[in-house]
């Protein structure tokens, strides 16, 4: 299996996070995608090959265009404002009965209207790091387009929770979801889209949820209990005509392995039951037990468990990578869910 990887994620490089009421050093660090690069480097897995250029038509087939404007000259006009000795992070945001249509002209103001979270700063580097993110998403969707069984998109930053027009949850475009818009771009009928990452996709739910030719399945922390608290719940199933193609499997704090898996079997149900053209899985490793911000419980040696199952679907699969925080451990799991696909 080819993995698409680039440096350039390193530009993305956040100073602080506000987390617990402190301001906290950022979870989602480039370590993490350098720790994962190193395992596969060290392993028999493939060869590692540089993301393609692929300009901004595929990033607007997802994302708007008011969007895509700010994000790019968003660190421009903080400096312009505030300097550049502090990343740029919103403040507050329009709730229940204000206007939250219309784009204010003030950059805080601008990051409080493309925002949902206080989580996720921007940096001189990030329209940097996230395009060059979505084009390794891009350069696996062509792998698998091309032929290929499987492809490993070491997306960085991640995506998921990116929708057409805001970000949040360390998430700036969606990576698996241009890759899915990708494929059906280039013909494909129907493409299914398996989120495993400890957080509900959020922003890939809300792209595709009037429409039934991408299914988008996701298993995740109950939002009851988990961000992003105001999406993930089990009935939302879609609406008009992507009714029924989205499901949500919203599962408690503490779950094992036993639990996930069994949540894990239906989704892979219903992907069979679909039978799409391809399969995008966002692959997070933060339902790893000794994830420092996550709440279930597996090990690691489950994860070859979750490879394994995912190959029985006989699917092109392209892998994209999401969240993972426990930094010991995401290069191994990652890398465990790879292996366990290509040796099933
Ligand atoms: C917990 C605060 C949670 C934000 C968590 C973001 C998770 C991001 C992710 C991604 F895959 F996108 F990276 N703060 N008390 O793992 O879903
Ligand atoms: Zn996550």
């Amino acid at each position: 299996m080819k993995t698409i990887y680039t440096d350039t994620h390193r530009l993305q490089h956040g100073n602080v996070e506000l987390m617990d009421g402190q301001l906290l050093p950022c979870f989602e660090k480039p370590e993490r995608a350098d720790l994962i690069i190193t395992q596969i480097r060290a392993s028999r897995l493939g060869p590692v090959l540089e993301p393609d250029d692929f300009g901004i038509m595929p990033l607007a087939r997802v994302h708007t265009s008011a969007y895509l404007a700010f994000l790019q000259s968003a660190w421009d006009a903080w400096v312009e404002e505030h300097g550049s000795t502090h990343h740029a992070l919103p403040l507050n945001w329009p709730i229940r009965g204000m206007r939250s249509d219309i784009e204010p002209e003030a950059i805080d103001g601008k990051l409080s209207y493309f925002s949902f979270d206080a989580g996720t700063p921007i940096t001189p580097g990030t329209w940097q790091a996230v395009t060059g993110s979505a084009y390794v998403a891009l350069t696996a969707q062509q792998c698998i387009a091309a032929g290929e069984r499987a492809a490993f998109a070491l997306c960085r930053p991640p995506g998921h929770h990116a929708a057409a027009d805001y970000y949040g949850g360390y998430c700036f475009l969606n990576n698996a979801a241009i890759a899915a818009q990708a494929f059906i771009d280039q013909g494909a009928p129907r493409v299914a889209v398996l989120d495993v990452d400890y957080h509900h996709a959020n922003g890939t739910q809300t792209i595709f949820y009037a429409r039934d030719e991408v299914l988008v399945l996701s298993l995740h922390g109950d939002p009851r209990q988990e961000f992003p608290y105001f999406l993930g719940y089990a009935d939302e199933t879609g609406v008009g005509q992507g009714e029924g193609f989205n499901t949500n499997y919203p599962l408690p704090w503490g779950t094992d392995a036993a639990t996930w898996f069994a949540a894990l079997e239906s989704a892979c149900q219903r992907i069979m039951a679909y039978a799409p053209d391809a399969l995008v899985i966002s692959l997070g490793v933060d339902t790893y037990k000794g994830d420092p911000i996550s709440q279930f419980l597996l090990d690691s040696a489950d994860y070859p468990r979750l490879g394994q199952r995912l190959a029985r679907l006989g699917l092109p699969t392209l892998f994209v990578m999401e969240g993972g925080y426990a930094v010991e451990a995401i290069g191994v799991n990652t890398l465990s869910v790879l292996s366990g696909f290509v040796q099933a």
